[in-house]
């Protein structure tokens, strides 16, 4: 079993996941009829034009198609050369990108604004602590402040991340003095979200912008404006409203479906719908109902990217990354899924209706065809949930569906924050990223790498992130982890301490003296914004420079594929940060637009792209920079790049 003939031909299921219960999933799916879209991964072959983004539909003058070699097709219609169109392109997808991370941030700062004001009584604000310290970070004054006084004021100033239209978005005050001062310089300080999404647009539009540098200023402070902006707004308030993550024992995989209880799966990024939903599972009239129907229980279990906010912050099971969505329907043992916005496939309707799965959308923002909508209010959170376990509970009792559970589970530690490492390794008495430092310094720790991002059914689901991550530890980089590609390594089983040995004789004798696996989780994509703030704070303990684009560390998303990654990476690079995406690039190599991201913007002081597609060139790449970095700061030592060998796999296999 397993080599079915897909529209392009025939394909070993083997060939397009290497997580197994994914495996066993789309193998029943085949015997089962259904297509799923590891398959459709495979079968879609993408336009090459598009692929390296030489087609610009702007204006209906065109569509123009363009190709660089050829004389007559070297410009669209209105003249527009290629590194205009391939930097509007960009500069539109980083502007969508930006875009969700800001509406969410937004959303955030709604709740937490009707939690001040007292329309909101389902939530509260879970940890002062923090409140407290992230008030004082954008220069709140907190001594003899009440709680709902600096909440006040923290909101206020929080709020001009997206309406400013003028001056410096707050949390950029949180990074290093030596970067803002760049950013101010090169005029790219981001100002408000909103001015800059529209301006992105604006500038965009036929006519208007079509100078590739001028574009890439505006493209930084859109990108900008998201990883210091919306991003970090939605990570740190969802920390203060719901508790900050610390570090967690969690079940990752299928596995974590249970035959004889109600299922219920969310999926999607708002945290809220989500603790709606696990205030209301412990509802013992629904555990009763539950009963009733002959369940033993009501089991919520979370995937991607809120999944993985729940399980750093509750420890609730996750069932598995995007590219496991589809799959897990197969089992036939999903009563209901639960999403809200942002990476939810379409073609989750088709697959639950063949397995009579209830597909329930919850936000204004996101209808999906022939999904059931039952919208989710902030300050009536049970109007919803109550309907969605009524409903779960009902499909469980009139189950028809063989049930078919992987029966494969990993545990994991997860729930690492930038408060946490400067806990775990300063010590009780007084956190500091210092002993970080001097382990980076006397060289146990090569550097640091962020492995982050989607998988894309272009590859084989999670093969790459595996196999880089794995060789990144072999040489001694210390790996952070968000999003789907921690639930990749979670489910290789490297998220435990056990893991320690698989790294290099230094970042072991680390990880084995502090007790932490070389790999540390630390949440769902906004909180990507956790590794900008734990990188300004190893520039401010000293010794690795004065800004991020001097410290020995760079980034990866591996198996990309969603606009939110571009911005992300973007606004890694504009913060000084290498960053290498696998897969592929959207702009033809060698063109003035590409080269400026590939290797301007790094002369200009900042960081910048790298693309490779296969993991072990992506670890070389980026283990060389590391490299050169430390070689810039005075501490580096020869060493030798270490291969992962047979032995090393093996004793993950064991
Ligand atoms: Ni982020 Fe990609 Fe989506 Fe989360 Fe997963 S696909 S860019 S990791 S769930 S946002």
């Amino acid at each position: 079993m397993g080599n079915e003939k897909t529209e392009t031909g025939f394909v070993s299921a083997k060939d397009r996941t290497s997580c197994e219960a994914t495996l066993q999933m789309l193998e029943k799916a085949r015997r089962d009829g259904v297509t799923l879209d590891l398959d459709r991964g495979y079968d879609m072959k993408p336009c090459p034009i598009g692929e390296v983004s030489a087609c610009c539909k702007h204006c209906y003058m065109g569509p123009c198609r363009l190709n660089p070699k050829d004389p007559y097709k070297k410009v669209g219609v209105c003249g527009a050369t290629i590194d205009t169109i391939e930097a509007r392109n960009f500069g539109r997808n980083v502007a969508a990108g930006s875009a969700s991370h800001n509406d969410h941030g937004r959303h955030i700062l709604g709740l937490f604004k009707g939690i001040i004001e007292g329309r909101v009584k389902d939530f509260k604000i879970e940890d002062t602590l923090k409140l407290e310290r992230v008030a004082q970070s954008v220069g709140i004054e907190t001594a003899g402040k009440d709680v709902l006084e600096v909440a006040k004021e923290l909101h206020d100033e929080l709020e001009k991340t997206f309406s400013n239209v003028n001056g410096e978005m707050p949390f950029t005050k949180r990074a290093p003095e030596a970067l803002r001062e760049q950013w101010r310089k090169d005029g790219i300080m981001p100002r408000g979200a909103m001015v800059e999404v529209m301006e992105m647009m604006s500038r965009t539009h036929i006519g208007c912008d079509q100078d590739y540098n001028s574009l890439m200023k505006q493209i930084s402070r859109t990108a900008l404006a998201d990883g210091w902006g919306g991003s970090m707004v939605a990570t740190e308030l969802s920390d203060i409203m719901f508790g900050t993550p610390s570090p967690t024992l969690a079940e990752v995989n299928m596995g974590v479906l249970k035959e004889d209880h109600v299922n219920i799966i969310v999926h999607g990024h708002e945290p809220a719908m989500f603790e709606g939903m696990l205030a209301a599972v412990y509802d013992s009239f629904y555990i009763e109902q539950a009963k009733a129907a002959g369940a033993k229980g009501i089991n919520l279990v979370g995937m991607c990217c809120s999944g993985a906010e729940m399980m750093s912050r509750h420890g609730i099971p996750h069932a598995g990354n995007f590219g496991s969505t589809e799959a897990i329907m197969v089992t036939g043992a999903v009563d209901a899924m639960v999403v809200d916005i942002q990476c939810i496939k379409q073609g989750l309707v088709e697959v639950a209706r063949c397995y009579d799965t209830h597909l329930i959308t919850t936000n204004s923002r996101a209808h999906i065809e022939g999904a059931t909508h039952i919208e989710f209010d902030e300050m009536d959170p049970r109007k919803c949930t109550d309907q969605v376990l009524a409903k779960a509970i009902a499909r469980f009792g009139s189950r028809k569906m063989p049930i078919e559970i992987p029966k494969i589970i990993q545990k994991g530690i997860h729930g690492f924050t930038h408060e946490y490492i400067e806990y775990m390794l300063g010590g009780t008495f007084r956190g500091s990223y210092t002993p970080l430092n001097d382990n980076i310094i006397n060289g146990r720790i090569r550097g640091v790498a962020g492995v982050v991002g989607c998988t894309n059914p272009k590859v084989k689901q999670d093969s790459i992130h595996v196999e880089l991550v794995k060789e990144l530890i072999k040489n001694d980089v210390l790996v952070l982890q968000t999003g789907c590609s921690q639930i990749s390594l979670a489910k290789a089983g490297l998220l435990v301490p056990e893991a320690a040995p698989l790294a290099g004789p230094g970042l072991a004798e680390v990880c084995e003296t502090v007790g932490i696996p070389p790999v540390l989780g630390l949440g769902s994509c906004v909180d990507n914004t956790r590794i900008l703030i734990a990188a300004s704070a190893m520039v401010k303990a000293g010794g690795l420079g004065n800004t991020i684009a001097d410290l020995p560390a760079a980034g990866c998303a591996p198996e990309w594929m969603s606009e939110k990654a571009l911005a992300i990476g973007q606004y890694f690079v504009m913060s000084g940060v290498y960053t290498v995406f696998g897969i592929g690039f959207p702009a033809i190599k060698d063109t003035k637009f590409y080269n400026l991201l590939f290797d301007g913007l790094e002369k200009q002081g900042y960081g910048k792209w790298g693309t490779a597609a296969d993991p072990h060139e992506i670890a070389k790449m980026m283990i060389a920079h590391i490299d050169k970095k430390r070689k810039a700061l005075g501490i580096d030592k020869v060493r030798e790049r270490t291969l992962v060998d047979m032995s090393d796999r093996r004793d993950l296999a064991s």
